[in-house]
């Protein structure tokens, strides 16, 4: 379907957003119906990628990046959301907009956001070397924040009880698809390719650190002061205050925080309060299956 066409469908949040296949991964059906183009996008050699499995510290690092980008100047920062200053390239919402559209219209630099698996990422960005930041998260806690997630969000399907969800993610029947396959693939591209490989704890254990590399990363050069400020306009407690960064922007229909806030918890470890004992053998057994062909590992505690 064309974007413009897109734009004329009635989805407005009255209903949850059904879902269909891309290359056998599930995505929201108006990403599947512009795939062509969301394929064939243009990546430019100026464009800086941010790439995350669904809610692995997505929103987070956009904030510290566009901060960053920005010199720290905080006021620069709230010149609009999150998805309009960084545009979510496989994401269409018709009521919204379209992240393809906003992104061909956007002056360059540029900096982006996807959750493609690497396969799926459109081949330009690879090809023009754009600088691509990946940031992982621990499986249980990314779990049980996508579940959430799911259950505020009209634009991603309904997602059951929590037992049925957690069936679901462990088998990556959910949209954007395995969290194993993503964060292996993107892992073993990374020394092939322009890309900084980060995780949500070590940003939680040590911002100023994880910020520092970002810095580097994007060639930048902070000092002390800057880094403090950043380190402080990112953490969670201001982050869920700010209305540019948490999502609070969306029309009430499509994302409700009063059934879970975009802005939840922001912490390591909360999947202790969800997984029961048996959930949590069970996923520890089919990690250790996955996990058993890659160096990547995980930190599932503070
Ligand atoms: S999305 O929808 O995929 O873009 O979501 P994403 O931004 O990747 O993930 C949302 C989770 O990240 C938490 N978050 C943070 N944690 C710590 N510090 C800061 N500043 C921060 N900002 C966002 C957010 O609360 C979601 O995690 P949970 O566990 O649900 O709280």
């Amino acid at each position: 379907m064309a974007l413009n066409k897109m734009k004329d469908s009635k989805y407005d949040g009255t209903e949850r957003m059904s879902v269909d296949y891309v290359q056998g991964i599930l995505q929201p059906t108006p990403t599947c119906d512009t795939w062509d183009q969301i394929w064939n996008f243009q990546a430019k050699a100026d464009d800086l990628l941010i790439a995350t499995y669904p809610k692995a510290g997505t929103t987070w690092t956009q904030e510290i990046v566009d901060l960053i980008q920005n010199e720290g100047d905080i006021e620069k920062s709230q010149r609009a959301p999150t998805h309009v200053r960084i545009p979510f390239i496989e994401w269409v919402v018709p009521s919204i907009g379209s992240g393809l559209e906003q992104a061909n219209e956007m002056p360059s630099p540029r900096t982006l956001k996807t959750h493609l698996p690497i396969h799926l990422l459109p081949p330009s960005f690879l090809e023009k070397n754009c600088k691509i930041i990946y940031v992982a998260r621990n499986p249980k806690d990314n779990m049980v924040s996508y579940y959430h997630f799911h259950r505020m969000n009209k634009a991603l399907p309904d997602p059951g009880t929590w037992e049925e969800y957690f069936e679901k993610f462990l088998n990556g029947k959910v949209c954007w698809g395995s969290w194993y396959d993503h964060v292996k693939g993107w892992w073993k591209a990374k020394d092939q390719h322009n890309i900084l490989y980060l995780f949500y704890e070590d940003m939680k254990k040590n911002p100023k650190h994880e910020i520092k590399k970002l810095t580097e990363f994007i060639g930048k050069n902070l000092d002390d002061k800057v880094l403090d400020k950043i380190v402080h306009h990112t953490s969670f407690d201001v982050m869920k205050q700010n209305p540019m960064a948490n999502y609070s922007t969306i029309p009430t229909e499509i994302m409700n925080h009063s059934i879970s806030p975009f802005m939840r918890k922001g912490e390591i470890g909360d999947w202790k309060n969800h997984f029961t004992v048996a959930q949590n053998e069970k996923f520890d057994e089919d990690y250790k299956k996955n996990m058993a062909d890659t160096s990547l590992t995980f930190c599932f505690q503070f």
